[in-house]
């Protein structure tokens, strides 16, 4: 598969593609660089079709979301495009015509958890965290997650994570349904990829077929353009200039309501 990434890890195990978020200083956040890598390695798999399954995993943590650091440089009127795309890569990943497991350790925030949200199955580690605590930064969920996480944990689990931007533990979050299993960190990659394995072995397009069939019945469309419209807002206020520079600075925001 793709060699040169810089802030992924792609690989193949015979039926099964591998992605390893690799930016463990940034705790895997997802800077431009590393969104694009992972489109690529989508499209690869998606094309290969040796590959009937995938696992996208971290190192010690999975993502802890979108790199804050690279969206301060953002100007407003070029956030939309940025989210779009975004989107885009999350859909294209959300609709891979091939089962993606989250094998999550450590942080899953914001565009973290946003990205475990896209994948069809999510196993955590006992030391998997999740949370969307964009509201911390004067922001809101915008890789999806006003609708995905609703879909599956229920209305008011989600407006409380969001609201709040409380961080859950793997237990908490197998309990609402965020995560299908909770294992032993040590055991996180086998039990993925036996998961994995199993679910190569049967038939790829009855498995394709049953994956989009259950994708079409989200109706999530209308969502996700409103959530990009409503994240460029949001992108234009003074509230998230200081909510981003507070993260920055490493002190708590005071927001103003503009
Ligand atoms: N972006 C950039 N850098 C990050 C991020 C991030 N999201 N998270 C952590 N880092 C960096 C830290 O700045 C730090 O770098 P440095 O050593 O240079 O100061 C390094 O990673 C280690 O982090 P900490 O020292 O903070 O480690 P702690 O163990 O104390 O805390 C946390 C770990 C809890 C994960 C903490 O780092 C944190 O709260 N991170 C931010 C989490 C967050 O707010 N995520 C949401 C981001 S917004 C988002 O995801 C929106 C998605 C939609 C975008 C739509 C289009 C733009």
């Amino acid at each position: 598969m793709t060699t040169g990434n810089e802030h992924i890890k792609v690989e193949k195990k015979k039926e099964i593609g591998i992605i390893t978020l690799n930016r463990p200083e940034a705790r895997n956040a997802l800077n431009r660089k590393m969104i694009q890598e992972l489109g690529d390695a989508l499209a690869e798999f998606e094309n290969d079709s040796q590959t009937r399954s995938i696992i996208i995993t971290g190192n010690k943590d999975f993502c802890a979301g979108a790199d804050i650091k690279e969206m301060i440089a953002i100007k407003p009127e070029e956030i939309e495009a940025f989210c779009r795309w975004g989107h885009k890569v999350f859909d294209q990943l959300e609709c891979i015509g091939k089962p993606v497991i989250a094998a999550i350790s450590g942080f899953a925030l914001g565009g973290g958890c946003e990205l475990a949200l896209a994948c069809d199955i999510r196993i955590a580690g006992e030391s998997a965290k999740f949370g969307q605590p964009e509201v911390n930064l004067g922001l809101i969920p915008g890789f999806g997650g006003t609708q995905r996480l609703g879909r599956l944990v229920g209305v008011g689990k989600a407006k409380e994570m969001i609201f709040t931007g409380d961080i859950i533990n793997a237990k908490e979050a197998a309990s609402i349904g965020l995560v299908n299993r909770v294992v032993k960190d040590e055991e996180l990659m086998t039990k993925a990829e036996e998961m994995a394995i199993t679910i190569a072995q049967k038939g790829p397009i009855a498995v394709k077929m049953v994956k989009a069939l259950i994708n079409e019945n989200q109706e999530i469309k209308e969502g996700l353009e409103k959530e990009i419209a409503f994240f460029a807002q949001c992108f234009t206020t003074q509230d998230r200039l200081e909510g981003i520079n507070a993260f920055l600075e490493k002190r708590r925001p005071k927001f103003k309501s503009m």
